[in-house]
Order: structure tokens, then sequence, then C-alpha cells
């Protein structure tokens, strides 16, 4: 019986149904938890506890806070097992794991769930060796749930070398992140979000890495976890690496060939500009030695570039290993408010950016005017360690993304002189970035989807996510969006165009002015019409 194998997927799920009469505590609960930890997660649908009128006080109210957190909105055992689906090499490869460095996971949390909190610690408890993980640390920054206070130190210490620590007050995720790693006694640390999974396997990648190379900062591939299903979808090709884009977002950009041609196997890992932010492993010892985190960074955001060019320009290296896989629950919106991420940002722009912050500020204009504070610490930081300039980064780690020119009174929002109130305004679909056209909306001032740049190779740039370029398509009459060619190839006609002195944008191409005018709906749109300057619609002029 035990040797014989099913294909889960072609089996049928089921509800398991469980009807109960003044049943004991334990055994009722324990049947629930074999039932849910002996079951694969995607053959049990539910378990339906049916309670036939007990009168057990016991019962009541706490067999529902107990099932409400464990049962019935958590229908994934905190104990499934993520299916390895890694690359056959990384699968093939045996690490003598006593010559691997010990690791402390470190994991901040503000506000989450139960389960997928629970979830994450049980993944890393099963699925990292023993001898490699001298414990988990869990640090709650001041959450205000009810179930994460005495309910989860109860349940806390029932796991071995979990330690749940608690910050005095609601510090962010950079604070909370190193007051856990201050608990920290493994030799490297690897931070996790409160709502992963790990793929078995994962942890020694990263730890051998660093074995052999100090200076590495080591990201997992990130997989997505599907925030509705838990569906865990696993990439086991060639992952993406971390970039960003000049609003300073990050981004996922595919591997460069560069890269490519230097890496001499699938399993080597992959040099990235930057990374996500929420899971990598460092020597505790590097890590301390880089300034660990700008603590001036509050909640969330920014902190993640800010490390990313701090460990390339002083030396480090930043890596993803294909071997390593961790799965991230992506919601659709976080359990907290995140109003940091541009004073955040404009710190970590200010002390390692240079004269490259300029096109940061360029795209968020209110970034200017953020208080980030006193900053004199980290750039100390940076004349101590030695660290090479933003431009050298460019050249060096990240010659794959395009510099904006950002030519002085050629970028920023496109007024129309004819309906005055209106600026130009991209909405780029997320799943579908060239997928709309170009519009008008109320001048906000804000940058983002209204922040153009009128280059010297007469293309029309939106530069959010990716480089695109302003088109006509053929016959049509509307302005579209396409990718911009690479730097340094040729140009398609069908993007270029002429912003010209008297305010009009003409397009070669068409032969056609740029227009603002109103829908029969009386919205305000644009389109493409035969030139005429003495027709107000057709001019426009860059925000002063
Ligand atoms: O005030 C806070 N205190 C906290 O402890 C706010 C957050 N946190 C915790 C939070 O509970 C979580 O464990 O910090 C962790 C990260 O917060 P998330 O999960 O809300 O962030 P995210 O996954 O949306 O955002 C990504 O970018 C952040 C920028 O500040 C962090 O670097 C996150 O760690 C990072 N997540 C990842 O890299 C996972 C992959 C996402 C991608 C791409
Ligand atoms: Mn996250």
């Amino acid at each position: 019986s035990r040797a014989k194998a099913y294909d889960r997927r072609r089996l049928p799920t089921t509800s398991v149904v469980i009807a109960f009469y003044n049943e004991a505590w334990s055994t009722l609960l324990r049947t629930v938890h074999s039932v849910l930890e002996s079951s694969p997660a995607v053959l049990l649908k539910e378990v339906i506890l049916v309670d036939d009128l007990s009168d057990q006080p016991y019962l009541k109210a706490e067999l529902e806070r107990y099932a409400l957190n464990i049962l019935l909105c958590d229908r994934i055992s905190l104990h499934r097992h993520i299916q390895d689906g890694r690359l056959p090499e990384c699968r093939a490869k045996a690490y003598d794991r006593r010559r691997l460095p010990t690791t402390s996971v470190v994991i901040a949390f503000y506000n989450e769930a139960w389960s997928t909190l629970l979830r994450t610690v049980h993944s890393v408890l099963e699925s990292s060796p023993a001898v490699l993980l001298k414990e988990v640390i869990l640090v709650d920054d001041l959450s205000d749930q009810p179930y994460l206070k005495a309910e989860l130190e109860r349940y806390v210490s029932g796991l071995p070398r979990v330690r749940l620590i608690r910050t005095q007050r609601r510090e962010g995720l950079v604070r909370a992140r190193l007051v856990g790693a201050t608990f920290a006694t493994g030799e490297v640390l690897t931070f996790l979000d409160c709502h992963c999974e790990c793929v078995p396997g994962w942890l020694e990648p990263l730890l051998e890495r660093i074995a052999r190379h100090e200076r590495a900062v080591v990201c997992p591939v990130i997989d997505t976890i599907d925030w509705n299903t838990f569906e865990f979808y696993m990439q086991p090709g060639e992952p993406m690496i971390g970039g960003f884009d000049w609003r300073l977002t990050f981004q996922w950009h595919s591997v460069p060939e560069y890269e490519r041609q230097r890496r001499k196997s699938k399993v080597d890992p992959i040099r990235s500009p930057t990374m996500a932010g929420g899971l990598f492993a460092v020597s505790k010892k590097y890590f301390e030695y880089l300034g660990t985190y700008d603590t001036g960074m509050d909640v969330w955001g920014g902190e993640n570039l800010e490390l990313s060019f701090r460990v390339w320009q002083c030396g480090g290296i930043l890596e993803i290993h294909p071997c390593s896989h961790v799965g991230h629950v992506f919601p659709k919106r976080a359990p907290y408010a995140r109003p940091n991420f541009l004073q955040n940002t404009a710190r970590a722009a200010e002390v390692w950016m240079d004269e490259y912050k300029e096109h940061f500020y360029n795209r968020n204009p209110p970034a200017r005017k953020e208080n980030y504070g006193d900053l004199s610490e980290r750039k100390r930081l940076r004349k101590h360690l030695g660290c090479q300039s933003f431009d050298w980064y460019l050249k060096t780690v990240f010659p794959s993304l395009h510099v904006p020119e950002d030519r002085p009174g050629w970028h920023g929002a496109i007024h129309s002189l004819g309906i005055s109130s209106e600026c130009l305004d991209y909405n780029s679909p997320e799943h579908n970035p060239t997928g709309a056209h170009v519009s008008l909306f109320g001048c906000h001032g804000q940058g983002g989807n209204q922040f153009f740049e009128y280059t010297s190779n007469l293309e029309i740039r939106f530069n959010s996510v990716t480089e695109l370029c302003a088109e006509v398509p053929e016959q049509k009459d509307f302005v579209g969006m396409r990718n911009c060619p690479k730097d340094g190839s040729a140009i398609p006609e069908n993007i270029v165009w002429h912003f010209k002195e008297d305010g009009t944008i003409y397009h070669p191409h068409s032969a056609k002015c740029l227009s603002a005018y109103r829908t029969p709906e009386g919205r305000a749109d644009v389109k493409m019409r035969t030139c005429d300057a003495s027709d107000k619609n057709q001019l426009w002029r860059f925000e002063k």
C-alpha cells in the first residue's frame, strides 16, 4: 500500500463531514488536525464540523474561535507540502550540510492572517534541515489583531526553535527586521515575509553560496501563491531578475544576454541589479559591516532598492539562486496603509544616486517636498565604506537599463492650451502595458501617468514600468504606445514626433497633428487631425 503512487490532480476532491455531540475537546480537535495534516491539500476541500446542539461550554465560543482560525476559513493545511518542481540539476545536487553555515530566519509581521503566518512558520520548520536552522524569529510589529496576542504565544510556545519577539511600538518593516536580527544566533540571516512557503531544498543553495562568497547577498526565486485559491505557481525555468524604473518602483526584468553568457551553468546564481526586498539571505557579519538597514525608513517601501544599491556600490554582490524557491502570497490589499514609499525612497536616492536622483524627482514631483529627515549618518557610511558612484553602478551592474535624458524643458506634464485644465495622460494597464491610448486628464502635478519625455531622438516616451514610445498606428487617428527600440538601434518612423516651437506636436509619418477635443459625452480626449497652428486645440506645452 505504501508504495502505490497516486496522481493527485486526477482524483476528485472531498469534503470531510464530522458531526459531534458533547465530544471531548482533545479527541474532537485531534480528529480535525489529523484530517488536515494527513490529507493532501489538493484533495481536501474543507472540513465541515456539525455541532448537534452540544451543551458543553467549551464547545461554544472557544471552539468557534479556534475553528475560525484553523479550520473553516483556512481550508489548506498549515503543514501542506509543496512539491519540489525545481530544475532536475537542482534536485540532484547534494550538499554536505555540516560544512554549511547555520541560519536564523527572521520574519516580521503586522496584522497578518493566522493561517498565512503560521503556514510560513511551519513551512520553514518542515523544509529546512535541522542542523542548518538555528531558529525562526517572529517579530510582531505591534499588531492589534487579538488572535496575534495570547493565542499566538500559546501556539508558538509549542513549536521547537520558534521565538516570538514583540516591538514596543510600530517600527515598520526595516526596524522590525533589525529587532529580530539582534536575537539571531545563526551565522547567516535569512529574511522572509510572513506569507511565504518554501519549496524543499530552498535553504542549502543560499547558505552554500554565502559560505563560498561572504559578500554575496542571495535571494531565492520568488514563486507566486495565489492569494485567493492558494495555488502555488512554481516557475522552474530561468527566473526574472530585479530592476527598477525611474519612479524607483521595483520591476522584474528578463536576464540580459551578457549575464546569460557569463554564467556557465543553469544552476549558477544570477546577478541581479536589485532585490524585491522581502526574501534574502546574508552573512550576519557582512550585513553588519554593510550598515544593516537605513533605520530612518518607516513602515514600507524603499529599503529594497537602498540595500540593493548599497550592496553593489560598496563591493558586495546581489544574486538570485535558481535552485532556491520560495512562494509568496501577493495579496489584493495589504492589511495596512503604506504612506512612506516616497519618503523612504527619497532617502535612498539622496544617499546613493548622486545626480541620477533627479530622474526620480522629475517623475515624482511631490517627493521634492518630502521631509526625509537626517541623512548624515548614512552619507558617512557611504564614505567610510569607500563605495562606488551610481554612475559606476549603472554602467557596470545594470548596463541594460535605459537612462532618461530629461532634457531641461522637455519632460514632465504636457498641458493642452485648448482645454487648459487638461494634460496628456496614459493609464498603462497592469498586464498589458501597451494596451491603452494616450488621452487627457485633469492636470494633477504628481508625475505618474502624466509624465512624458521628449527625447533628442524625437520620441515621446512614457517610462513607468517599461520604456514606452508614443505612436500612431497605421490608418488610425489615436495615439497608442509601443515598446521603445533598444538604445542605439534604429528608430521606426512611426514613433518620431516634431514638438515644434509654436507648440504643435506634428507626426510626420501620418502628416497629422495632435489635437485636443471633446467627445460627444463631453469628455476631453486627443485625436490626430490635419494640422492647423491657429487651432488652440493643437497647441501644447510642457509644464514649467
Ligand atoms: O509596518 C510594517 N511592519 C511589518 O512588520 C509593515 C510590514 N511589515 C511586514 C509585513 O507583515 C511583511 O512580513 O514586512 C513584511 C513585508 O511587507 P509586505 O508583505 O506587505 O510587503 P510586499 O510583499 O508587498 O512588498 C515587497 O516590498 C517591500 C518594500 O518595503 C518589502 O521589501 C517586502 O519585503 C517585499 N516583498 C517581497 O519582496 C516579496 C516578493 C514581492 C515582489 C516582487
Ligand atoms: Mn509580502
